[in-house]
This record gives C-alpha cells, structure tokens and sequence, in this order.
C-alpha cells in the first residue's frame, strides 16, 4: 500500500479518473459524492482490478454538518489521509450576471467555495496530526482568465485560487503541501451539467479540437504528489493544445 486518497467528487470526470489512477497505483481510496449507486459500482470495480481498499463517503460538500460527520467517522487507518484532492465542483448556466439565476450562484458558490472549505477543515486536523499531508484544489483555466457570461464560475474559481495560495501559507509550518491544478476544457459530465442535461449543447463545446480528458488530469494530480518531500508545485495550468487560456480556443 503506497498511501490513501480522499477524492471529492469521484462519481464522474476528473475524480473518478484520480481514483482509478491510484488504485492502479496501488493506493488506498476514499471516494465521495452525492451519487451512492455510482460510488458502490466505483469501489466493486477498483476493489476487483486493483486489489486495494475503497472506501465510500455520500454526503454533499454544500452540508456543513454532514462533510464534518463523514470524516469525523473516518476509523483506523483510513485517517492517514495522505492526499486530498478537492475536485467536487460544477458550472450552472453561461448567462450575463444581470440575467443570471441566484440559485444557481448559491450552488456554484456553496459547492466549489464553501464545499472545498468545509472538506478542507475536516481533513486538515489529520494531516497536522501526521505532520505531513498533500492538498490538491482542482481550480480552472476560469480562474485565471474571466471570459464571458463565466462571471459567477470565474469568481468561484478565483476563489479556490485565492484559497490555494492562503492555505499554502498557513499550513507551511506543518509540512502540509498545497497545490493547485487548474484545467481547461476537458470532456467529463461538466458541460452536461453546466447546461442541464441538454446533451447537444455539451457536446457542441468539445466539437472542431481535441478536449483533455479525465485520465489526462489524473496523471498529473498523481506526478504533482508523487515528486519528492521537499518539492511542491504551487500552481499548475494545463489546456488542451488549442486552447491559449479560457477564452482562445482554436476549432477546426
Ligand atoms: P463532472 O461533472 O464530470 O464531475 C463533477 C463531480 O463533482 C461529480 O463526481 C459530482 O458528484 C461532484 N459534485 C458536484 N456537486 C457536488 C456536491 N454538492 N457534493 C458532492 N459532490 C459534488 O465534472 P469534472 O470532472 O469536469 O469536474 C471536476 C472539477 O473540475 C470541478 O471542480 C470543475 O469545476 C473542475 N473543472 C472542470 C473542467 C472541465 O472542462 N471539465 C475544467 C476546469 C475545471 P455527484 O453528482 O455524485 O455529487
Ligand atoms: C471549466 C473550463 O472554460 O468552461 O472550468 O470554464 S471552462
């Protein structure tokens, strides 16, 4: 056993991939989503390829209460958490902020601000307590770049930017690594959600390039935990070859 993995967010796109990639690796997994049936099929399938341990968390990274109860239950070993990756997130809607819809702010706000928050409290006691810990945002291209009608995602990732840096800070004194991923476009359920299930529209975005996939992040999320202890990436941005930043997008 190498180590053990909190990924948020597992059930699909970049979280699922960071999971088969370290169990592949021969890591210990916790993943976690809202999606239960997802999670199960996940653990049954690394558990039978890989061998390792997979542990299953359902809770939603917007309920304070149950984030804090889910790891607060973490028993024996699986409090070793030796890489956190903070993947949970989403995009709702591509709208001018004065037509934008509130609820979907909140969510967008609550899920990749507030939800990286609260997972990160949690986990972070255990990490001090071990003296040695790696905390991985999965921030975005939009978190560098505002580009039209992003305003209420951009913010949410600046935000995790913003985090990233303030983390790396306070938690320097412990050993604790922090860094932060940010991608561009990539081909997971993302833009399924961001336009709420209107399958034509998702696939529109991909169309005329070649769009990074989730097994591209995966092996990255693993290089950056994997370089030596006294080695950290602060800020890694990674697009697809036609893509210049969040805005530039090359299609054929
Ligand atoms: P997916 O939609 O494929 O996966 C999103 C994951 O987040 C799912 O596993 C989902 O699980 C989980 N999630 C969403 N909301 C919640 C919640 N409230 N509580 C718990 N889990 C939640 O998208 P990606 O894999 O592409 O996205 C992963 C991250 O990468 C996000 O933070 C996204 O913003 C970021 N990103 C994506 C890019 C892209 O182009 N795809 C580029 C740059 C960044 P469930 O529904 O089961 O809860
Ligand atoms: C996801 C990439 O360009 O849709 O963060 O904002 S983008």
């Amino acid at each position: 056993m190498k180590g053990t993995i909190l990924v948020t967010g597992a059930t699909s796109g970049f979280g699922e991939a960071c999971a088969e990639k370290f169990a592949r690796e021969g890591y210990h997994v916790i993943i976690t989503g809202r999606r239960q049936e997802r999670l199960e099929t996940l653990k049954a399938r690394l558990e039978k390829d890989f061998g390792v341990q997979v542990l299953t968390l359902q809770f939603d990274v917007r309920d304070k209460a149950a984030t804090e109860q889910a790891i607060a239950a973490l028993a024996g070993d699986w409090k070793n958490i030796d890489i956190l990756v903070n993947n949970a997130g989403l995009a709702l809607a591509l709208t001018p902020v004065d037509e934008g819809n509130t609820d979907d702010w909140d969510t967008m706000l609550d899920t990749n601000v507030k939800g990286l928050l609260y997972v990160s409290k949690a986990v972070i006691p255990l990490m001090k307590a071990r003296g040695k810990g790696h905390i991985i945002n999965i921030g975005s291209t939009a978190a560098k770049t505002v580009y039209a009608k992003g305003n209420v995602y951009c913010a949410s990732k600046s935000a995790v930017d913003a985090l990233t840096q303030g983390m790396r800070i306070d938690l320097l004194p412990y050993g604790i690594k922090v860094t932060a991923i940010h991608p561009g476009a990539a081909e997971t359920e993302f833009s399924l959600v961001r336009f709420k299930g209107d399958q034509r529209k998702a696939d529109d975005v991909y169309k005329g390039f070649e769009p990074l996939k989730g097994e591209d992040i995966a092996d990255i999320v693993f290089y950056c935990s994997t370089l030596p202890k006294h080695v950290c990436i602060n800020d890694l941005v990674v697009t697809p070859t036609a893509q210049a930043n969040a805005y530039y997008i090359h299609k054929q």
